[in-house]
């Protein structure tokens, strides 16, 4: 029995350094987004941008000369899969680091993973208060919804000064939703405005009868609503149904085209702030822009332009790591650990323009904008940009 037991100890310690002795043959990039799922509705255009971004850097040479390569696994619309996606990329494909999960309801979940297991995270459209504080391996490249939000609520005042009511709506079940309605209250008193109704709903529902009847009731001349694209499209759709008639401004979670085929024409007008504009004058995005539009007779949006920023981050950081030592020299661990210091410690020029972070990993962003829903017919529209 004791010799089992000091063999066992042998043998474990045997692997447990086999493990951290791993060797970097081909430098993997682990990505956790929603590609099933509701969620896919704003995940897809993410899994667009980062493969975007992995042509673009491996035709220009990858890492100093060696391709790298993205391990994609699909983390779902909620935290469970999040979860499972994170553990996979780690132990399974070995990554150096992940750009990942879609929502802030995930990355609350799924990050203390990566950070325990000493991964480095960038979130690419984690908005949330709090996520680059959940640890020092976790940073993101999407800005702080507290930060573009207020952007919206200026814009929809010069496009309608006579604005005076206003009512909020927001899923009460979604770390984002609830952050970023706290947000557009306090941007709302701090203009004036006055918060006629609040009222609550979850991301799964379908039928806001009640949330609308509410709205009608308080004669709010703007709408703000804080949700993700399936239940905010409908939501749009159902107010326009009942005649509401006043700006309504959409948050983050409805900032895709995918959300079209949900209010269709009465998408039309909707105002939403953006992290990204197609004009930016970088050159990575002058190129990302003519390449997307090749491909998809469109501009890219936001989610693709962020993820896109993910990758490039990463890619950035390991170049200047393999400069100093060769990456199929180094360990896993000790290279997932110098990565993440390396991140934060570079400057990018990406597509949403010059990017650095902060100590905490909070992103460094200068510009910001908002766009406005053009509907064609039921089926096309596009973002516009305003002045
Ligand atoms: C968050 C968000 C979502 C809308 C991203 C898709 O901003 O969850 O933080």
């Amino acid at each position: 029995m004791k010799r089992t037991v000091a063999a066992l100890a042998t043998l474990t310690a045997g692997l447990l350094t086999l493990g951290s002795a791993q060797k970097v043959t081909t430098p993997t990039i682990g990505i956790a987004l929603a590609q099933t799922g509701n969620v896919a509705l704003l995940g897809q255009e993410q899994v667009i941008g980062a493969k975007f971004a992995e042509k673009h850097f491996n035709a220009r040479g990858g890492i100093n000369g060696t391709p790298f390569k993205l391990a994609f696994q699909d983390a779902g619309g909620d935290e469970n899969g999040a979860i499972n996606a994170f553990q996979n990329l780690i132990n399974k494909d070995k990554v150096v680091g992940i750009v990942g999960p879609t929502l802030s309801q995930q990355a609350f979940a799924a990050d203390p993973i990566a950070q325990r297991a000493k991964v480095p995270v960038l979130g690419p459209s984690n908005t949330a208060k709090g996520i680059p504080q959940i640890g020092d391996f976790i940073a993101r490249v999407s800005a702080p919804i507290a930060v573009v939000a207020p952007n919206a609520v200026k814009q929809a005042l010069k496009l309608d000064p006579k604005i005076k009511k206003v009512a909020v709506l927001y899923a009460q079940n979604d770390a984002f939703s609830v952050s970023e309605t706290g947000t557009f209250q306090e941007t709302a008193k701090a203009q004036g405005l006055n918060v006629v109704t609040v009222q609550k709903f979850q991301t799964t529902d379908t039928d806001f009868t009640t949330q609308v009847t509410a709205v009608l009731n308080s004669k709010a001349d703007l709408v703000i609503i804080s949700g993700l694209a399936a239940d905010g499209g409908n939501l749009v759709k159902q107010l326009r149904q009942r005649n509401y008639k006043g700006l309504i401004i959409g948050g983050n979670g409805l900032n895709t085209s995918n959300m079209f085929p949900v209010c269709q024409k009465f998408c039309d007008g909707v105002i939403v702030a953006q992290a990204y504009s197609p004009a930016q004058k970088s050159a990575v995005n002058q190129t990302f822009v003519k390449e997307y539009r090749a491909q998809y007779k469109k501009d890219p949006p936001q989610f693709a332009a962020q993820a896109y920023a993910g990758v490039q981050v990463m890619v950035e950081a390991l170049r200047v790591l393999d400069r100093k030592k060769k990456l199929a020299q180094w360990d896993l661990g000790e290279l997932r650990t110098a990565l993440n210091k390396q991140i934060l410690a570079g400057k990018y020029n990406t597509p949403l323009g010059l990017i650095s972070f902060d100590k905490d990993g909070e992103v460094q962003q200068k510009e910001f904008y908002v766009a406005q829903i053009r509907m064609k017919d039921a089926k096309n529209g596009s973002f516009v940009y305003l002045k």
